[in-house]
């Protein structure tokens, strides 16, 4: 076979190749079913992703969230639990690890993201208050409305347009957030809720400048600034690659930086920072963290605790610093981007640019004969578990839930499918394989039925809802 004909991955870039800085020393067996039971598990399911079994699943891009493998370290330390009920030194490692990494003063953990979203909702949103959010995220949205807030929309409008390849279709729209407040007062915004890497956009970054921005805009008005750094650490590395001045600041810097644009930060500990639960909740005043530090003692655990063992605030101060290392974050990314690339020359639709944690495929696009009211992101999901086990997420219409006010659907611009990749879990013969079943499915599209939902519970719908085929 001549050279021309086959390439390395390094080559058919005009690079030198890279690899993951890590080799395996622990493997886990994967069940492949056949299609006649992958078709009974779907329909036991009721066309719902969330309600298979995992071990009916093939190849699992559910969620990089608690998905990811811990390093020979991470479990070294888990075996450093210190169970005490109070003053663990565990929660010690992990108060130092995230002021070293994200410098806030002080820290609370919680069981994971949505604990740490509840407690910040609580403590500082008053009924009526409104949120400025970088679009809005399922378990964030849901913890603000429970406390009385009403959400805003304030991502620029490029992130609502799949094909739109600006660089931080992260960024907020400061003139959205200036209507806002010209419209409402500034005393009526509780708070702005910036999101690093964008999840429901694509795992799209915000840049630095505008961080820096808003922090100027937040500051003019007395304005809080709340992060959710669920993802920053991947945001950081965006940074790196595209935003001048940055190309010789390593992950950390970056991080550090940008946390230090915001109040305080809340965390699912889950993704960037690679443990299989955790989460914290940190803030710069003395003063609410008075008030978030007594709420968690009601809804998680002890404040040295929040609803951790010791061995798992071990295990996350560990990964905090393994997930901040730049060859670390960039072999993570490159092996979204090596699937997000194959599929993108193939022509199926997703949006660009490829993110951060996910491929984001445009179910819209797939099947242009469904409304949106017909599922077309469940139905793919549905269809490349049939193709080949692979489960991936619906990120449209069912994930969107309803207006509280009017209970009807809200009908988000994007209607995606979302293929999410666990950090340190499949190797690159793994995104061949999801990268065919993808094009399989986008082959079968004109003649692939849509769904109805017929079975709807009140909150965060999308996780138990039952489908028909129509
Ligand atoms: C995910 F289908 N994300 O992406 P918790 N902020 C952000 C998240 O991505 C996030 C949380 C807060 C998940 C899990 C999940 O609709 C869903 O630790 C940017 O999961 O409580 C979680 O953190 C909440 C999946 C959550 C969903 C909500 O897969």
């Amino acid at each position: 076979m001549s050279d021309s004909q086959l390439r390395t991955m390094g080559q058919q870039f005009g690079r030198r190749s890279w690899a993951e800085p890590w080799k395996i020393k622990m493997v886990e067996p994967l069940r492949m079913v056949d299609r006649e039971h992958r078709e009974r598990a779907l329909d036991e399911a009721g066309f719902n992703t969330f309600l298979l079994k995992s071990e009916d699943v093939y190849i699992d891009l559910l969620t990089d969230s608690g998905t990811s493998a811990m390093s020979d370290r991470q479990w070294a330390g888990m075996l450093l639990g210190d169970e005490a009920y109070a003053g663990s030194r565990n929660f010690y490692s992990l108060e130092e690890a995230v002021q070293k990494y994200y410098g806030y003063k002080h820290i609370i953990p919680t069981h994971q993201g949505r604990g740490a979203e509840h407690l910040i909702s609580r403590a500082a949103i008053k009924p009526g208050q409104y949120i400025a959010g970088n679009m809005y995220f399922t378990t964030t949205r849901l913890h603000q409305e429970l406390a009385g807030g009403i959400f805003v929309d304030v991502i620029i409008d490029e992130a609502h347009d799949p094909q739109n390849t600006h660089p931080f279709k992260g960024n907020v729209d400061l003139e959205k957030v200036e209507a806002l407040v010209r419209r409402e007062g500034a005393a009526k915004i509780a708070y702005i809720s910036l999101a690093g890497t964008v999840n429901m956009a694509g795992g799209q970054p915000v840049s630095m400048a505008n961080a820096k921005a808003l922090r100027a805009f937040a500051d003019k008005h007395g304005i809080k600034v709340y992060l959710d750094a669920t993802r920053m650490v991947e945001n950081a590395f965006f940074i790196q690659e595209r935003e001048e001045g940055y190309a010789n600041r390593s992950v950390a810097q970056i991080l550090k930086e940008f946390c230090a644009y915001t109040d305080g930060a809340w965390m699912s500990a889950k993704k960037d920072s690679l443990v299989n639960i955790g989460g914290w909740l940190a803030v710069n005043d003395w003063t609410l963290f008075e008030e978030l530090r007594n709420m968690v003692v009601v809804y998680e655990g002890l404040h040295t605790y929040g609803g951790l063992a010791g061995r798992d605030m071990e295990a996350l101060a560990i990964g905090i610093v393994e997930s901040v290392q730049d060859d670390h974050v960039r072999s993570r990314i490159g092996q979204v981007r090596y699937l997000g690339e194959l599929l993108a020359h193939w022509g199926i639709p997703m949006v660009l640019p490829i993110g951060g944690h996910a491929i984001f495929l445009d179910a819209r696009a797939f099947y242009r004969h469904l409304r949106q009211d017909q599922f077309p992101a469940q139905t793919l999901a549905a269809e490349l578990y049939l193709d080949s086990g692979i489960r991936s997420m619906e990120r449209g219409i069912a994930s969107a839930g309803r207006d509280p006010k009017t209970g009807d659907h809200y009908y988000p611009k994007l209607e995606l499918t979302r293929l999410t990749i666990p950090r340190r879990v499949y190797t690159q013969a793994h995104m061949d394989v999801v990268a065919e079943s993808v094009r399989a499915a986008y082959e079968q599209r004109d003649k692939t039925r849509g769904l109805k939902m017929v079975y709807e519970p009140k909150y965060l719908r999308f996780f138990q809802a039952r489908f028909e085929r129509l």
